[in-house]
């Protein structure tokens, strides 16, 4: 593995930067605590109902992922989004940033809930490497059936009160638990990649990272390692992941962005394509927008498929699609599936009343 890292340094020296791979002494560290108990409300008053399918359904590398790859590459430039339902979610989904579709009926959306805002320094000014106070408010959890209208299942939230790591970003599913981020709600901050089980949504550390903000990230499971991408995504960093919770001081990698077309918000991890050898480290399927300045501000919106490795986009598609009340579709949470005759995308963008929007890709 480390001689793969060794190659890939070497091929792609200009784009890659390799921040010590060995940090014994930081990683022998143990992570700030999370709370124990999470703080979990059953919204159909019985905490009976599974709140996710049993057996849990594979993770896409080790189902749809590779088929979904090939067939977005060989689609044709005329390939367009067909709208399929709309599924409006009950309860308030705060600010939703990620979300992972559990077969066909549960959908977990992570999101954040914002009791006290942000504000910016005086006059640009950075503190502490970061432009605004930390604010505060809860990350969240939350799961639907969608097989009941969109219904709220359950409602955890997952950072303790007064704590400034409550942004919770965009989440991946590894087969048994989801992973996701939760981070302070500014740039050049901290945060952690956290597991959380399908049973009662209780989160553990696996990485504690005080070098940066990390906004969304994706697992492989297989390799046990994580990408975590920071604030618009401009920087991945991997990190190993094992049996403990880890503070770490660096990345075992840091990957930088080359493409300027969108930030990403949500990603999934897809795995490996047999005819996509070059990207040996697997690719992931990201959602997200570039909010385009001036006068006539426009939010672009497009879905990328990036290399984990290199953080290069193999397939680029613009999205122009909006929600009913005029939210671009891409924004934030996102997952995809394999159909028989298609590629199926779900978008919920959203805020507190959240419609999820199914189109297929064809
Ligand atoms: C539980 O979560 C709610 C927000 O959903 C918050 O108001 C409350 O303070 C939390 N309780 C604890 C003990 O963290
Ligand atoms: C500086 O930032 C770090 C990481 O975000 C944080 O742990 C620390 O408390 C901050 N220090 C001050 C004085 O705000
Ligand atoms: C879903 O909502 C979108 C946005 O309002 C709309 O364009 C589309 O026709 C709707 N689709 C269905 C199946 O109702
Ligand atoms: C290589 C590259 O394009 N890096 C850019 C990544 O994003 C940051 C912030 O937007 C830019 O400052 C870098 O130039």
């Amino acid at each position: 593995m480390f001689l793969v890292f060794v190659l890939s340094f070497l091929l792609l020296n200009a784009s890659l930067s390799l921040a010590s791979p060995q940090q014994p002494l930081a990683s022998s560290r143990s992570c700030p605590s999370l709370p124990h108990k999470v703080n979990i409300t059953y919204r159909r008053d019985d905490d009976k109902t599974p709140l996710a399918p049993s057996p849990l359904p594979p993770p896409h590398y080790r189902s749809d992922g590779p088929e979904i790859i090939r067939r977005l590459l060989a689609l044709p430039p005329s390939a367009s989004f067909r709208s399929i339902r709309n599924v409006t979610l009950q309860g308030d989904t705060f600010e939703p940033e990620g979300m992972v579709l559990l077969g066909p009926s549960r959908l977990v959306v992570s999101s954040a809930e914002y009791v006290t805002p942000t504000e910016k320094y005086a006059n640009g000014e950075w503190r502490n490497g970061t432009d605004r106070t930390p604010g505060a408010g809860f990350g969240h959890l939350q799961v639907f059936d969608l097989s009941d209208d969109g219904a709220m299942l359950a409602d955890a939230s997952i950072s303790a009160a007064g704590a400034w790591e409550y942004h919770n970003g965009g989440i991946d599913y590894d087969g048994t638990r989801i992973v996701g981020v939760l981070g302070q709600r500014r740039p050049g901050s901290s945060g952690f990649v956290y597991a959380a089980d399908l049973e009662g949504l209780a989160v553990e550390g696996l990485v504690h990272f005080a070098g940066d903000h990390m906004g969304a990230v994706v697992v492989d499971a297989e390799r046990e390692r994580v990408l975590g991408m920071n604030w618009g995504a401009r920087k991945g960093y991997v990190f190993g992941i094992g049996d403990r919770c880890e503070e770490k001081a660096a990345a075992d990698r840091v990957v930088e962005n080359k493409s300027y077309f969108v930030d990403y918000q949500d990603c999934k991890f897809l795995g490996r394509a047999e005819e996509e050898k070059r990207h040996e480290d697997g690719l992931m399927l990201c959602s997200g927008v570039k909010t385009l300045g001036g006068r006539e501000r426009y939010v672009l919106g497009g879905l990328a498929l990036v290399s984990v490795e290199s953080m290069d986009a193999v397939w680029e598609m613009p999205v122009t699609m909006e929600s009913a009340r005029g939210t671009r579709m891409t924004m934030n949470p996102f997952d995809v599936a394999l159909v028989e005759d298609g590629v199926r995308v779900f978008w919920l963008p959203d805020q507190h009343e959240s419609v999820l929007y199914e189109y297929e890709l064809a």
